[in-house]
């Protein structure tokens, strides 16, 4: 308000200065100019240039934005429960929340990665990490749904987690934390001795995109954090960073600060595959969860898997280097030409760019530096292809423009520096609304970037929106990188924290959208198919009610002869064909969740009366004039009651 008020009294360049300080001081941020709302301005009625991906944090989950408006156009629901799709609560979905541990509604989820094939986009699926309780989710991006979860065994944070090798023949995962290996009651102090951290290669299926264990490999006990697989010549590589190579076990701020260099692993995953199929892997027990959703029936179910197949480091020759790199990295990433690995040193006062000819050069030569664990150790000198000086404080994350230029993300100065690959220096930096963590350009960790835009995901806003109580949003910020200097141009609020974000042009993936399941082709075991088919079992307690949805009503929409404690599974099946008629089913009384039907599907909600009464039930889903008039009721009598079970049928 204050910047606008003295934009009045004075003119030109005076007034430009005091506007950007403002914004510079988060005043509410003036900074951008006309050109810029019309850079972002998406008239009424026409469609975002790009779809992104954000990662939804602790939320677990994942939300779908348009670009460059910033519009919220979905949330899929992954790792946690979501009552108004009754995600994670329907009986068609429960088993997606499945694990060793039994049922988990929740999670912490944070890098999404879009399919590849020969290193660019292919729009097929978004992967995405569940933090805590590790797993991998698939996502389908034809539907926007989670069509399977498989649980990582011997994990313990999967943070380095999901990266996909370039024709996505592998989603790679790492823990974060090194636990005892397997799993053991053992004294935290033996860490050094007793503690492993496991890298995990979970096979992708060309066709169907169906996950599977392939192998695991078990590292020294430090701490891995993030990961990128090669491209073109250092295709057959991934990359990941560790930090903790002190093998802290207690107060890690301090302890795993100490040395000057942790490493990078570089783990040739092609050799990784010959060592298992000459026999020095061994099979190990192992207990996790693989949910998949079956496509006929659109209903998901859960095996538990009971081994994997584990690699010593150091028992396969040539499979793995260390690399050292200052200071506790952070991020690892490869450049579109595959040649450059940029490391996020964020204690480092430069940033680290690793050769990959280099490194492959100084394997041949044996400039080795020592082992680790039976790991060779590089020179540093050897592999360095060259460090940014000045990179600020703090640098996390690297993506790539395809135009010789890499943005790297700078945590504690708050910042985005641009520089160039061919000689490792800075040409731009600009200020993010406040601690960047990652940034994204839309396609900027693959071979053909689009490189029109970056995003910074940022971990704290403090006075850029409204306040809203103690709890602020999270934020991203677009910004114009067709020029020499980047240019803010819109901040926009996300949901829960933004760690990660894919974006992919709309082109590629908005004309394969799902807009109805084929009813015809509706395999759930509990489907209605037609009106006249509508009916109500009971088997002791429990009670089926096959129920359709069609504009604007429910059949049957009366039912008598329900018990106190009866367990009444409500089958909704959506009769509808058309684009863009879900039906909803809300039941007065459900502890668990509401319904949102599909056109086409049956989604199943238990719901178990505890009073004798008439309670109605209704449709959440305004789906025409007459939605208000879709209704029903039921009645409840008490346990033993002879009230006969009957429910009205059509034109009845
Ligand atoms: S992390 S802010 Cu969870 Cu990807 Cu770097
Ligand atoms: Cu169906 Cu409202």
């Amino acid at each position: 308000m204050l910047g606008r008020t003295i934009r009045y009294s004075l003119s030109g360049l005076a007034a430009a200065l005091i506007l950007t300080s403002c914004a510079g001081a988060g005043a509410g941020g003036a900074a951008v100019d006309a050109d810029a709302a019309r850079a972002v301005y998406v008239a009424p009625g026409e469609h975002d240039e790009l779809y992104a991906f954000m990662s939804g944090g602790f939320s677990g989950n994942l939300s779908v934005y348009g670009l460059p408006s910033g519009r919220l156009l979905a949330q899929i629901p992954v790792f946690s429960q979501y009552p108004e799709k009754g995600y994670g609560y329907s009986e068609q979905t429960r088993a997606l929340l499945e694990t060793s541990w039994g049922f988990i509604p929740w999670d912490d989820s944070h890098h999404p990665q879009l399919s590849q094939t020969n290193g660019e986009q292919d729009g097929r699926w978004l992967f995405i990490n569940g933090n805590n309780t590790p797993r991998l989710a698939r996502i389908d991006l034809t539907t926007m749904e989670t069509d399977e979860i498989l649980e990582l065994p011997h994990s313990a944070g999967s943070h380095a987690s999901p990266f996909l090798t370039e024709n996505t023949e592998y989603v790679v995962s790492a823990t974060r934390f090194s636990v005892p290996t397997p799993q053991r009651d053992m004294p935290i102090a033996e860490y050094k001795e007793g503690f492993a951290g496991v890298l995990t290669f979970v096979k992708v299926d060309p066709n169907t995109g169906r996950m599977s264990l392939a192998f695991q490999i078990k590292m020294p006990g430090f701490d891995y954090d993030l990961s990128r697989a090669g491209r073109g010549p250092s295709h057959g590589w991934s990359f990941f960073t560790t930090y903790n190579s002190e093998q802290a076990s207690t107060l890690k701020e301090i302890g795993a600060s100490q040395a000057d260099k942790d490493y990078i692993a570089a783990v040739n995953w092609q050799r990784a595959e010959v060592c298992v199929a000459d026999g020095r892997a061994s099979t190990i027990p192992a207990r996790y969860a693989h949910n998949v959703v079956d496509h006929a029936t659109a209903v998901a179910s859960t095996r538990m898997l009971t081994s994997s197949v584990m690699l010593e480091a150091g028992n396969c020759p040539g499979m793995v280097y260390f690399l050292p790199t200052p200071k506790s990295p952070h991020g690892v990433d490869i450049d579109p030409s595959g040649e450059h690995i940029v490391a996020g040193g964020k204690l480092a006062t430069v940033l680290p760019v690793h050769s990959f000819s280099k490194m492959l050069k100084a394997i041949e030569d044996r400039a080795l530096d020592g082992e680790i664990g039976g790991i060779p150790v590089l020179r540093y000198e050897a592999t360095i292809g060259g460090e940014v000086q000045n990179p600020g404080l703090g640098p996390l994350h690297t993506e790539f423009d395809g135009n010789g230029y890499a943005y790297t993300s700078v945590f504690l100065s708050s910042e985005i520096i641009k520089w160039r690959l061919s000689d490792y220096t800075v040409v731009d930096r600009v200020p993010t609304y406040y601690s960047i963590g990652h940034l994204m350009i839309p396609g900027g960790d693959t071979r053909k970037p689009y490189g029109k835009y970056v995003i910074a995901l940022n971990k704290i806003t403090k006075d850029r929106y409204l306040p809203t109580g103690p709890e602020l949003t999270q934020s991203a910020q677009l910004y114009d990188i067709t020029g020499p200097t980047m240019r803010l141009l819109l901040d926009f609020p996300t949901v829960g924290e933004p760690h990660y974000a894919q974006a992919v042009p709309a082109s590629l993936i908005k004309d394969r959208q799902v807009r109805t399941f084929a009813l015809s082709e509706n395999k759930d075991p509990y489907a209605t198919l037609s009106e006249k088919d509508v009916k109500v079992t009971r088997q002791g307690t429990t009670v089926h009610v096959y129920m359709t949805a069609i504009r604007s009503h429910f059949m049957p929409d009366n039912i008598e002869g329900i018990q106190v404690g009866d367990s009444v599974y409500f089958h909704v099946t959506n009769l509808e064909q058309d684009w863009d008629v879900p039906h909803g089913f809300a039941m007065l009384g459900a502890r668990n969740a509401e319904l949102l039907i599909m056109p086409g599907r049956t989604r199943t909600l238990l719901w178990v009366p505890t009073r004798v009464g008439v309670y109605p039930f209704y449709c959440t889903d305004f789906c025409s004039a007459l939605h208000q008039e879709m209704q029903g009721y039921m009645r409840v009598s008490e346990r033993g009651s002879t009230v006969p079970l009957q429910w009205n049928t059509p034109g009845n």
